[in-house]
């Protein structure tokens, strides 16, 4: 079985998560994290290319050691130093790290003090309240574990969207070539375009004596077959990722996509208007009486019901049921409406191409400008640039520009919004730049109010352009900073200073439901790769994605504009 890139990579995160629990030097440990991110940014099996010859001492940011480790995960699946490391770390203290607020000094003081070694003693020593007597902790800190503890048991891990989908494309292509069928679709929350999805549900298109069933079992991936039967099977993957599957024939197969894209909430809103109307709605059709009026398409299904059609991501019941009524559904942006990027990395910093590279890469993505935004030197950024290193930069896009290519790229920087709100570079720099993205990199934790002030500080900031991933979540890891976001919108519409959309997989933020009152407030929205390497620009579609589920039109969206606009719209940030 052929190990992924997703399997490789999560182990490099894994040594670096147990190397900073034992103390290790922190330029190690991102030596670590760097190749995850090159492996995860790599398109096709790092595996395959492996085992055809392919040298992964090439990957950049990837040396002698580290290739050497990724030959023995692509070729025996296993890494005998990561098992070394297990054996010296009792099982469980990573666990420790997905808490806000805890990081491996805390984790390791935890450790020393209560012998606590997983979630369970961690639980455990919160209830006896002795949490809050260890060093550096506090019964705030306490009160803020308790409550994210609690908030976990309520819903298990749940998956990237971005991790699930080459898993969902290579079983739908495995399922569309089974004999008598006609047509895949995946549907549930992955179709709606969520950031992370629970389990995968797809809908296949055959008539009875498909062996769908049988198919599914024998599945490459399949590790645990749930359920299985001719018209529904479950089966969980080697990744841990549950499937279900629906077999259903021609005539009702847009009815059971309508029903099993969801969400639920939405499905059962249409259940009601169609009850309204007279008439039934399920999985198999729309009908009246005994009689099925439609159901073979999503929008026979919607017609028969008296409603123009409903794209995936708004199905939400989020007021998509009231636009419909209204004929107010909103044109929704899509991925070849963006003209450029405006938040862009290269190995001058923590990416791991050159500008020429990267820019050759957006090219090839379609996009007809970028921003270079490097980050700022401070103690959050271990190669950050100083305003020398600036000025060099400076140089070097004014070079590439003075040349003729068709994609011209913008100077900017990504510079730290630090605990008070003041910017880590002087405006002597940050004046000489076109674009300055501004983000939140540490003291996630402060309470509302100083968070509050933090932002509106750095609002007032006059040479700020965009508020890079604005709540600094990280999905499944890290809550977002805790803001009063009304005022904050409010603010950066007036000012204006436009919001970032950043389509990490790790992190896209903001979230569908901030990005939809962050554009009603009036905010532009830069939609936004954050790139660090050639590939990254693919992660401009799950921006995209979650751009629709927040009811972004292109008018809202920044970098649908070309460039000219984009150029003025960006001198209007500047106050002074
Ligand atoms: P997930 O998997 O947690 O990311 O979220 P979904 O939305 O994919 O939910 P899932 O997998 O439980 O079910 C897939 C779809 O099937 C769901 O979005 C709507 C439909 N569905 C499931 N259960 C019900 C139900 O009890 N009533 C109705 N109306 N629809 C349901
Ligand atoms: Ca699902
Ligand atoms: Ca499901």
């Amino acid at each position: 079985m052929p190990v992924h890139n997703e399997e490789i990579a999560a182990a490099f995160d894994e040594i670096a998560d147990l190397l900073s629990l034992s103390g290790e030097n922190p330029f190690r440990i991102r030596a670590y994290r760097r190749a995850a991110r090159s492996v995860r940014g790599q398109p096709g099996e790092l595996a395959q290319k492996i085992a055809q010859g392919f040298d992964p001492d090439s990957l950049p940011g990837v040396g002698a050691d580290l290739a050497g480790k990724m030959r023995e995960l692509a070729g025996t699946g296993r890494c005998r130093m990561l098992e070394r490391l297990r054996r010296s770390t009792p099982a469980g203290l990573r666990e420790l790290l997905s808490l806000p607020g805890i990081g491996p000094q805390r984790a390791r003081a935890l450790y020393q003090a209560l012998d606590i070694r997983g979630l369970a003693g961690m639980r455990d020593a919160i209830a006896h309240r002795r949490v809050r007597s260890v060093q550096r902790f506090g019964p705030k800190l306490e009160e803020r574990l308790r409550a994210a503890l609690a908030a976990r048991t309520q819903h298990g891990k749940r998956v990237y969207a971005s991790v699930a989908a080459p898993v969902a494309r290579a079983l739908c292509d495995y399922l569309a070539a089974v004999p008598l069928v006609t047509r895949v679709e995946v549907a549930g929350s992955y179709r709606r375009g969520r950031d992370t999805v629970g389990d995968l549900d797809i809908v296949v298109c055959a008539p009875p004596g498909a062996d769908v069933d049988a198919a599914l079992v024998k599945f490459d991936e399949t590790a645990t077959t749930l359920a299985s039967g001719p018209t529904r099977s479950s089966v969980v993957l080697r990744s841990g990722l549950q499937v279900d599957v629906r077999v259903v024939p021609e005539e009702s197969f847009g009815a059971a996509l309508y029903y099993f894209t969801g969400s639920k909430a939405h499905n059962i809103r249409l259940r009601g208007i169609a009850l309204s109307r007279g008439l039934k709605i399920n999985e198999y059709g729309v009908f009246r009486g005994r009689k099925r009026i439609a159901g073979d398409s999503e929008r026979s299904v919607l017609e028969a019901v008296g409603l123009p059609y409903i794209a995936p991501e708004l199905r939400e019941d989020r007021g998509e049921f009231e636009a419909a009524l209204a004929g107010r559904l909103p044109a929704l942006v899509d991925r070849a409406q963006l003209r450029g990027d405006l938040h862009v990395h290269t190995h001058r910093t923590d990416g791991t191409a050159s500008l020429e590279e990267m820019a050759d890469a957006a090219a090839r993505a379609g996009l007809e400008y970028i921003a270079i935004t490097d980050h700022s030197k401070y103690l959050g950024a271990v190669h950050g640039l100083d305003a020398a290193a600036v000025a060099r930069q400076i140089d070097e896009i004014d070079a590439f520009n003075a040349g003729k290519r068709r994609l011209k790229v913008l100077k900017g920087i990504e510079v730290d919004i630090l605990e008070d709100g003041t910017l880590a570079l002087p405006d002597t720099v940050l004046k000489q730049l076109d674009v300055v993205v501004a983000a939140v990199h540490g003291q996630f934790t402060l309470p509302r109010t100083r968070q509050t002030n933090r932002l509106l500080r750095a609002l007032d900031h006059p040479h700020i352009s965009i508020i890079a991933h604005p709540t600094a979540r990280l999905l499944e890891e890290r809550a977002g900073i805790d803001c009063d976001w009304s005022k904050i919108l409010r603010r950066a519409s007036e000012r204006p200073c436009y919001l970032e959309l950043n389509a990490q997989p790790s992190r896209l933020d903001l979230d569908d439901v901030l990005v939809r009152e962050a554009a009603a407030s009036g905010a532009l929205i830069s939609i936004a790769s954050d790139a660090h390497a050639i590939h990254d620009f693919a992660y401009l579609e799950a921006g995209v994605r979650q751009g629709r589920r927040g009811w972004l039109t292109p008018a809202q969206v920044l970098n649908t504009r070309p460039l000219r606009e984009v150029r003025a719209l960006l001198r209007r940030t500047s106050l002074n």
